[in-house]
């Protein structure tokens, strides 16, 4: 990454302006994606284990203890500065019911990272997580997903052990999962960078792959061009000779 933003910045040899050009366009262009992103979160789990609670304690740092259905699907935004990259996000609460399950799948479509989230103190919440991935992953390619499980406070009334998620996400061959509270902000922040920087990572890995197959396209194009201009002056000096 330096090593992009040094040569950005390199004076060109003006002997080599087109190639030069060519370079800085292509530089410029990672080392802004580098920097800067954009991602769309969207929150999923059922109604009740406290998905709106997580985006107000994220946005706002409140939390409110009564009880008020989400009627539909919102989000909010918030930019953030992660290390040296700023980062847009523009985070969707959804509704749990069934009835609205369609809408859900629309708005996660195209998710970048997607928090699904179940009450620690409720077992059919944490029951229903394989349904979510299911979903997730049929309608997103791209979307990194990170389990939540909400209201680590309620010590007490806790119906979902540690080892139960731990062996969920082996099973299910998930890198990672939180134990968060809403309540307290515990976990919050740390849940939110853990999933930026996955995304992140996804980005740059997919970038990268692409920038080498443009690369290579471009040598080819470039080889073919090379060739035939080599053809070109052959067939000119046989002509050459021959007349
Ligand atoms: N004790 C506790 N209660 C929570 C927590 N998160 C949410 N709640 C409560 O759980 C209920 C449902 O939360 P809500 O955010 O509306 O859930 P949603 O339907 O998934 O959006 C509300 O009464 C919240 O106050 C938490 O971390 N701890
Ligand atoms: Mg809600």
């Amino acid at each position: 990454m330096s090593k992009i933003k040094k040569s950005k910045n390199t004076k060109n040899n003006k002997n080599n302006d087109n190639e030069s050009n060519e370079n800085s366009i292509e530089i410029s262009h990672l080392s802004e994606n580098n920097n800067y992103y954009k991602f769309k979160i969207t929150l999923l789990g059922d109604v009740g284990v406290g998905k709106t609670s997580i985006l107000n304690r994220y946005i706002n740092s409140s939390f409110n203890e009564e009880y008020k259905s989400t009627i539909n699907v919102e989000f909010k935004v918030k930019t953030i500065l992660l290390e040296d990259m700023k980062i847009d996000l523009k985070i969707w609460d959804t509704v749990g019911q069934e009835k609205f399950h369609s809408i859900t799948k629309n708005y996660y479509r195209d998710s970048n990272g997607v928090f699904i989230i179940f009450d620690l103190t409720k077992k059919k919440t944490f029951l229903k997580l394989k349904k979510y991935i299911n979903d997730v992953q049929e309608y997103s390619n791209d979307a990194q997903i990170l389990i939540l499980g909400n209201k680590k406070d309620l010590i007490n009334e806790r119906e979902i052990k540690f080892d139960d998620i731990q062996n969920f996400s082996n099973n299910n061959n998930l890198i990672e999962f939180r134990e968060i509270s809403a309540k307290s902000g515990e976990g919050i922040n740390e849940a939110f960078n853990f999933l930026i920087k996955e995304m992140i990572n996804y980005k740059n890995n997919h970038f990268r792959e692409n920038s080498i197959s443009f690369n290579s396209y471009n040598n080819n194009i470039y080889n073919k061009i090379n060739l035939s201009f080599k053809s070109n002056k052959i067939i000119s000096k046989k002509e050459d000779k021959c007349c």
